[in-house]
């Protein structure tokens, strides 16, 4: 019988000693819960976490936290680095939450997608930065209801692409792929993966988590299920593989989830029973993966796991049809 990756004897990802690596209690000014955060490594070989921070209004904004080894020692900016700015953008009247944050070697520019919250609902912003400290805001790209976007870091075909999460009025939530030719018009969109039927741990409702991870064998997708019961929702994240040149291609998708809420802190919390990455960074090595998740929208979490694990974990528990499948 194979092994429950999320099982004590054999985990793909494997939490830090130290976690929850940053809470409310790390943070320069009075907040709520800091949680969600997008992260890079930075040319100085430093991490840096663009954080979603709620303050006790309940609106989030985004403030950037920079350590040496990822880990510890977080110098954290002052004030939010990244705050709603209502008077130019309304849709983020209520907010700005969830960033994910992709190099684009080709703008020599940071890509951060981020939910934009308004009386409309959650869409999807994009801005660029070099610094972490201005940003071109773009706009709203995709608009309500909408999130859990990341931009892919090249071109495909000629054209940028992003994945996202629509939730249609009718019918589950399923994650899509838009393309476009200048990062503010988006077309051409997809259902790339689609969320599976009945008693499934990624059933109904499902998003892209961290932004893709380029690999030799093709874009490694770590995505969230939710799990709609009785006590309320689970969040888990599992995995799927894309074809390289037309990402459109599920090639492998898991059937059980990699990691779920397991410790106190994912479950315990404002909304318990949810790990939610939105970044990752890659180590020297090129395989290890440092993972960054919310950790039941109170703090941060790190795992770490090892790419090549996953690719062949994938390969191994992928069955013929789950790629498109509502199974
Ligand atoms: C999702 C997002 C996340 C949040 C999660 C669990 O819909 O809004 O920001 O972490 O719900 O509450």
């Amino acid at each position: 019988m194979p092994v429950q990756p999320d099982d004590p004897r054999h985990r793909l990802f494997r939490r830090h000693d130290n976690n929850p690596i940053l809470s409310a209690h790390s943070w320069p000014y009075f907040v709520n819960t800091v949680f969600n955060p997008g992260a890079v490594r930075l040319p100085s070989g430093e991490t840096l976490l663009l954080c979603r921070v709620e303050d006790c209004s309940g609106r989030s904004h985004l403030t950037a936290a920079r350590s040496a080894d990822g880990v510890s020692d977080w110098r954290l900016d002052p004030r939010p680095t990244l705050e709603p700015d209502a008077e130019n953008h309304p849709e983020e009247v209520w907010g700005v939450e969830d960033p994910r944050v992709v190099w684009v070697p080709e703008l020599e520019k940071y890509a951060v997608t981020y939910t934009c919250y308004s009386p409309s609902g959650p869409g999807v912003s994009l801005a660029l930065t070099s610094d972490f400290r201005s940003f071109e805001r773009l706009g709203n790209v995709m608009p309500p209801e909408d999130k859990d976007a990341a931009l892919l870091p090249r071109r495909i075909g000629g054209s940028w692409a992003m994945i996202h999460r629509p939730v249609p009025q009718a019918g589950k939530a399923h994650i899509w792929i838009s393309f476009s030719p200048d990062l503010v018009h988006w077309g051409k969109h997809t259902i790339l993966l689609h969320a599976r039927r009945g008693p499934w741990w990624d059933a109904n409702k499902i998003g892209l988590s961290p932004p893709l991870i380029e690999t030799s064998e093709g874009w490694l997708m770590l995505y969230h299920g939710v799990r709609q019961t009785v006590a309320g929702c689970i969040y888990r994240l599992g995995a799927a593989l894309l074809d390289l040149e037309d990402p459109r291609r599920c090639l492998q998708r898991g059937s059980r989830w990699i990691m779920g809420p397991e410790t106190d802190y994912e479950r315990t919390g404002d909304v318990g029973y949810v790990v939610f990455p939105c970044g990752y960074t890659v180590a020297d090595d090129g395989d290890t993966i440092n993972l960054y998740y919310g950790a039941a929208d109170t703090s941060i979490g790190l795992a770490t796991g090892s790419i090549r694990e996953l690719l062949g974990w994938l390969s191994e528990n992928s069955t013929p049809g789950d790629a498109e499948s509502g199974a």
